[in-house]
Protein backbone atom coordinates (compact mmCIF):
# COMPACT_ATOMS: atom_id res chain seq x y z
CA UNK A 1 0.00 0.00 0.00
CA UNK A 2 1.36 3.24 -0.92
CA UNK A 3 0.20 6.80 0.51
CA UNK A 4 -2.38 8.65 -1.68
CA UNK A 5 -0.90 12.46 -1.46
CA UNK A 6 -4.17 13.54 -2.29
CA UNK A 7 -5.83 12.25 1.07
CA UNK A 8 -2.59 13.13 2.96
CA UNK A 9 -3.88 15.77 5.58
CA UNK A 10 -1.24 16.34 7.38
CA UNK A 11 1.16 19.12 7.76
CA UNK A 12 4.51 20.09 8.61
CA UNK A 13 3.55 21.83 12.20
CA UNK A 14 1.60 18.31 13.10
CA UNK A 15 4.81 16.40 12.91
CA UNK A 16 6.55 19.40 14.80
CA UNK A 17 3.89 20.32 17.11
CA UNK A 18 3.47 16.11 17.84
CA UNK A 19 7.17 16.02 18.52
CA UNK A 20 7.72 18.81 20.87
CA UNK A 21 4.15 18.40 22.72
CA UNK A 22 4.52 14.47 23.88
CA UNK A 23 8.19 15.27 24.57
CA UNK A 24 7.39 17.69 26.86
CA UNK A 25 4.62 15.88 28.74
CA UNK A 26 6.74 13.39 29.24
CA UNK A 27 9.30 15.38 30.42
CA UNK A 28 7.71 17.51 32.90
CA UNK A 29 6.23 14.29 34.21
CA UNK A 30 9.42 13.08 34.92
CA UNK A 31 10.85 16.21 36.68
CA UNK A 32 10.02 15.21 40.40
CA UNK A 33 10.92 11.36 40.58
CA UNK A 34 10.96 8.68 42.93
CA UNK A 35 14.26 7.35 41.61
CA UNK A 36 16.78 9.15 39.21
CA UNK A 37 19.03 6.30 37.17
CA UNK A 38 22.06 8.14 35.35
CA UNK A 39 23.35 5.12 32.90
CA UNK A 40 21.17 2.87 30.58
CA UNK A 41 23.71 -0.51 30.96
CA UNK A 42 22.29 -3.25 32.59
CA UNK A 43 23.26 -2.41 36.38
CA UNK A 44 20.75 0.32 35.63
CA UNK A 45 18.39 -1.09 33.17
CA UNK A 46 17.43 -3.79 35.85
CA UNK A 47 17.63 -1.81 39.02
CA UNK A 48 15.16 0.86 37.19
CA UNK A 49 12.94 -2.10 35.96
CA UNK A 50 12.41 -3.90 38.97
CA UNK A 51 11.54 0.04 41.03
CA UNK A 52 8.84 0.57 38.40
CA UNK A 53 7.62 -2.76 39.25
CA UNK A 54 6.91 -1.74 42.43
CA UNK A 55 5.44 1.17 41.48
CA UNK A 56 7.86 3.88 41.91
CA UNK A 57 8.13 6.77 38.94
CA UNK A 58 11.57 6.00 38.03
CA UNK A 59 13.83 7.70 35.07
CA UNK A 60 17.00 6.80 33.31
CA UNK A 61 18.92 9.45 31.81
CA UNK A 62 21.28 8.07 28.85
CA UNK A 63 24.45 10.13 27.79
CA UNK A 64 24.36 8.22 24.54
CA UNK A 65 21.24 7.80 21.78
CA UNK A 66 21.63 4.25 22.44
CA UNK A 67 21.02 2.27 25.41
CA UNK A 68 22.05 -1.39 27.00
CA UNK A 69 25.97 0.30 27.54
CA UNK A 70 28.33 -2.32 27.22
CA UNK A 71 25.72 -5.29 26.77
CA UNK A 72 26.19 -5.11 22.92
CA UNK A 73 30.08 -5.33 22.34
CA UNK A 74 29.55 -8.58 24.45
CA UNK A 75 33.45 -9.63 24.74
CA UNK A 76 35.81 -8.39 22.25
CA UNK A 77 33.04 -7.84 20.11
CA UNK A 78 32.17 -11.38 19.63
CA UNK A 79 28.09 -10.56 21.04
CA UNK A 80 27.48 -12.52 23.42
CA UNK A 81 27.19 -12.24 27.09
CA UNK A 82 27.91 -15.19 29.91
CA UNK A 83 25.22 -15.26 33.14
CA UNK A 84 25.73 -17.64 36.28
CA UNK A 85 22.69 -19.20 36.81
CA UNK A 86 21.69 -17.66 40.24
CA UNK A 87 21.01 -14.24 37.73
CA UNK A 88 19.97 -16.30 35.08
CA UNK A 89 15.96 -15.59 36.41
CA UNK A 90 16.84 -11.96 35.40
CA UNK A 91 17.33 -12.68 31.89
CA UNK A 92 14.29 -14.89 31.61
CA UNK A 93 12.12 -12.90 33.08
CA UNK A 94 12.23 -10.37 30.64
CA UNK A 95 12.24 -13.27 27.62
CA UNK A 96 15.76 -13.46 27.21
CA UNK A 97 16.27 -16.85 25.43
CA UNK A 98 19.34 -18.82 27.03
CA UNK A 99 21.94 -21.45 26.40
CA UNK A 100 23.33 -24.06 28.68
CA UNK A 101 26.79 -23.29 29.28
CA UNK A 102 29.96 -24.53 31.48
CA UNK A 103 30.82 -24.03 34.95
CA UNK A 104 26.64 -23.49 35.87
CA UNK A 105 26.48 -20.64 33.46
CA UNK A 106 24.14 -19.71 30.73
CA UNK A 107 24.81 -17.20 27.34
CA UNK A 108 22.56 -15.03 25.51
CA UNK A 109 22.64 -13.15 22.19
CA UNK A 110 23.93 -9.38 23.35
CA UNK A 111 21.58 -7.75 20.62
CA UNK A 112 18.53 -9.78 22.65
CA UNK A 113 19.66 -9.35 26.09
CA UNK A 114 20.34 -5.64 25.63
CA UNK A 115 16.79 -4.84 23.56
CA UNK A 116 14.40 -7.07 25.51
CA UNK A 117 15.68 -5.94 29.07
CA UNK A 118 15.09 -2.45 27.36
CA UNK A 119 11.99 -2.99 26.40
CA UNK A 120 11.04 -4.70 29.78
CA UNK A 121 11.97 -1.75 31.65
CA UNK A 122 9.96 0.41 29.79
CA UNK A 123 7.11 -2.29 29.79
CA UNK A 124 7.24 -1.44 33.24
CA UNK A 125 6.69 2.02 33.40
CA UNK A 126 10.24 3.09 33.09
CA UNK A 127 10.81 6.48 31.28
CA UNK A 128 13.89 6.27 29.24
CA UNK A 129 15.43 9.47 27.72
CA UNK A 130 18.45 9.61 25.84
CA UNK A 131 21.32 11.75 24.75
CA UNK A 132 20.63 13.42 28.09
CA UNK A 133 23.77 13.64 30.16
CA UNK A 134 24.05 13.65 33.91
CA UNK A 135 27.00 16.38 34.73
CA UNK A 136 25.97 17.28 38.61
CA UNK A 137 23.69 16.32 41.32
CA UNK A 138 20.85 18.33 43.27
CA UNK A 139 22.03 18.43 47.04
CA UNK A 140 19.48 19.74 49.58
CA UNK A 141 20.49 21.77 52.44
CA UNK A 142 22.19 18.79 54.48
CA UNK A 143 24.08 17.88 51.19
CA UNK A 144 21.84 14.55 50.76
CA UNK A 145 21.80 13.93 47.26
CA UNK A 146 18.52 15.35 45.95
CA UNK A 147 18.13 14.68 41.99
CA UNK A 148 20.12 14.99 39.46
CA UNK A 149 22.06 17.76 36.91
CA UNK A 150 21.07 17.51 32.84
CA UNK A 151 22.16 18.69 29.89
CA UNK A 152 21.73 17.38 26.27
CA UNK A 153 24.84 15.24 25.61
CA UNK A 154 25.39 17.11 22.34
CA UNK A 155 26.30 20.31 24.72
CA UNK A 156 29.62 19.24 26.07
CA UNK A 157 30.07 16.90 22.64
CA UNK A 158 30.15 20.71 21.00
CA UNK A 159 31.76 22.39 23.57
CA UNK A 160 28.66 24.71 23.76
CA UNK A 161 28.65 26.75 27.54
CA UNK A 162 24.40 26.09 28.05
CA UNK A 163 23.54 26.28 31.53
CA UNK A 164 21.40 22.81 32.37
CA UNK A 165 18.34 21.72 34.36
CA UNK A 166 17.69 20.11 37.84
CA UNK A 167 15.70 17.09 38.28
CA UNK A 168 14.47 16.08 41.96
CA UNK A 169 14.45 12.93 43.18
CA UNK A 170 14.04 10.60 46.51
CA UNK A 171 17.22 8.63 45.24
CA UNK A 172 19.50 8.19 42.62
CA UNK A 173 21.32 5.24 41.35
CA UNK A 174 24.91 5.43 39.53
CA UNK A 175 24.97 2.96 37.18
CA UNK A 176 27.68 4.68 34.93
CA UNK A 177 29.71 2.37 34.71
CA UNK A 178 33.50 2.27 34.71
CA UNK A 179 33.88 5.94 35.57
CA UNK A 180 31.81 5.95 38.35
CA UNK A 181 30.71 9.64 37.12
CA UNK A 182 28.32 10.74 39.85
CA UNK A 183 30.13 9.08 42.94
CA UNK A 184 33.18 11.44 41.39
CA UNK A 185 31.32 14.66 40.97
CA UNK A 186 29.66 13.93 44.80
CA UNK A 187 33.58 13.76 45.86
CA UNK A 188 34.31 16.76 43.76
CA UNK A 189 31.61 19.31 44.45
CA UNK A 190 29.93 18.67 47.84
CA UNK A 191 31.48 20.23 50.73
CA UNK A 192 33.15 17.43 52.81
CA UNK A 193 31.68 14.34 50.92
CA UNK A 194 33.49 11.29 51.56
CA UNK A 195 31.82 7.96 50.19
CA UNK A 196 31.01 4.54 52.36
CA UNK A 197 34.00 2.79 50.98
CA UNK A 198 37.32 1.64 51.58
CA UNK A 199 38.41 4.90 49.40
CA UNK A 200 38.21 8.64 50.42
CA UNK A 201 38.03 8.89 46.32
CA UNK A 202 36.55 6.90 43.10
CA UNK A 203 40.13 4.57 42.48
CA UNK A 204 38.11 2.89 39.78
CA UNK A 205 38.69 -0.95 39.29
CA UNK A 206 41.28 -3.42 39.56
CA UNK A 207 42.26 -5.83 37.04
CA UNK A 208 40.63 -9.25 36.12
CA UNK A 209 39.70 -11.62 38.44
CA UNK A 210 36.18 -13.09 37.34
CA UNK A 211 35.49 -15.32 40.41
CA UNK A 212 36.36 -12.09 42.86
CA UNK A 213 35.19 -9.50 40.74
CA UNK A 214 31.63 -11.41 40.74
CA UNK A 215 30.74 -12.32 43.90
CA UNK A 216 32.04 -8.57 45.30
CA UNK A 217 29.27 -7.16 43.15
CA UNK A 218 26.52 -7.20 45.60
CA UNK A 219 28.13 -6.20 48.73
CA UNK A 220 30.00 -3.32 46.90
CA UNK A 221 25.78 -1.99 45.62
CA UNK A 222 25.77 0.54 47.98
CA UNK A 223 24.21 3.67 49.51
CA UNK A 224 27.84 5.25 49.10
CA UNK A 225 26.72 8.97 50.11
CA UNK A 226 23.22 9.98 51.27
CA UNK A 227 20.67 9.50 48.71
CA UNK A 228 23.39 8.14 46.14
CA UNK A 229 23.77 4.41 45.46
CA UNK A 230 26.79 2.49 43.43
CA UNK A 231 25.58 -0.36 40.95
CA UNK A 232 27.46 -2.22 38.15
CA UNK A 233 30.89 -1.79 37.39
CA UNK A 234 30.92 1.73 39.22
CA UNK A 235 30.11 -0.58 42.68
CA UNK A 236 33.65 -2.19 41.96
CA UNK A 237 35.19 1.47 41.23
CA UNK A 238 34.33 2.95 44.20
CA UNK A 239 36.25 0.13 45.77
CA UNK A 240 39.12 -0.98 43.61
CA UNK A 241 37.52 -4.47 43.15
CA UNK A 242 38.25 -6.47 40.15
CA UNK A 243 37.15 -6.63 36.95
CA UNK A 244 35.17 -9.45 34.74
CA UNK A 245 35.15 -9.03 31.13
CA UNK A 246 32.10 -10.26 29.55
CA UNK A 247 30.49 -12.21 32.27
CA UNK A 248 27.15 -9.72 33.39
CA UNK A 249 25.58 -11.62 36.30
CA UNK A 250 27.12 -9.82 39.22
CA UNK A 251 25.71 -6.32 37.04
CA UNK A 252 22.07 -8.15 36.38
CA UNK A 253 22.19 -9.00 40.69
CA UNK A 254 24.02 -5.78 41.24
CA UNK A 255 20.86 -3.77 39.90
CA UNK A 256 18.45 -5.75 41.74
CA UNK A 257 20.55 -5.29 44.67
CA UNK A 258 20.76 -1.31 44.24
CA UNK A 259 16.57 -1.58 43.67
CA UNK A 260 16.14 -3.19 46.92
CA UNK A 261 18.34 -0.54 48.69
CA UNK A 262 16.17 2.47 46.77
CA UNK A 263 12.98 0.37 48.25
CA UNK A 264 14.14 0.71 51.67
CA UNK A 265 15.45 4.10 51.69
CA UNK A 266 12.22 5.79 49.85
CA UNK A 267 9.70 3.98 52.51
CA UNK A 268 12.21 5.14 55.08
CA UNK A 269 12.87 8.66 53.99
CA UNK A 270 9.16 9.19 52.15
C1 LIG B 1 24.30 9.82 31.45
C2 LIG B 1 25.94 8.23 31.43
C3 LIG B 1 26.81 9.07 32.16
C4 LIG B 1 26.32 10.35 32.54
C5 LIG B 1 27.87 7.23 31.76
O1 LIG B 1 29.05 0.70 31.26
P1 LIG B 1 27.66 0.23 31.42
O2 LIG B 1 27.24 -0.94 30.62
O3 LIG B 1 27.39 0.01 32.99
P2 LIG B 1 27.10 -1.25 33.92
O4 LIG B 1 27.87 -1.03 35.15
O5 LIG B 1 25.66 -1.47 34.07
O6 LIG B 1 27.68 -2.50 33.13
C6 LIG B 1 29.05 -2.64 32.98
C7 LIG B 1 29.35 -3.58 31.80
O7 LIG B 1 28.76 -3.08 30.62
C8 LIG B 1 30.82 -3.64 31.66
O8 LIG B 1 31.40 -2.66 31.17
C9 LIG B 1 31.57 -4.77 32.15
C10 LIG B 1 30.87 -5.97 32.67
N1 LIG B 1 32.86 -4.69 32.13
C11 LIG B 1 33.76 -5.64 32.64
C12 LIG B 1 35.20 -5.36 32.24
O9 LIG B 1 36.09 -6.11 32.72
O10 LIG B 1 35.45 -4.41 31.46
O11 LIG B 1 26.66 1.40 31.07
C13 LIG B 1 26.84 2.68 31.63
C14 LIG B 1 25.98 3.63 30.84
C15 LIG B 1 26.52 3.89 29.42
O12 LIG B 1 25.48 3.69 28.50
C16 LIG B 1 26.98 5.34 29.45
O13 LIG B 1 26.81 6.01 28.23
C17 LIG B 1 26.09 5.92 30.53
O14 LIG B 1 26.00 4.89 31.50
N2 LIG B 1 26.64 7.09 31.20
N3 LIG B 1 24.72 8.58 31.06
N4 LIG B 1 25.07 10.70 32.16
N5 LIG B 1 27.07 11.21 33.23
N6 LIG B 1 27.98 8.42 32.36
Amino acid sequence: MSLDKDRLTLDELTITRGIVRTFMEDFLDSIDLDVAVVGAGPSGLTAARLLADEGMTVAVFERHLHIGGGIWGGGMLFPRIVVEEEAAALMSDVGIRLREWEDRTVIADAVEAATKMTAAAIDAGVRIFVGIEVEDVVVDDDNRVCGVVINWGAVPAAGLHVDPLGVRAKAVIDGTGHPCEIARVVLQKVPDASLDSDFDYVPGEGSMNVRAAEALLVPNTREVYPGLIVTGMAASATNKSYRMGAIFGGMLLSGQRAAELVAEIVAERG
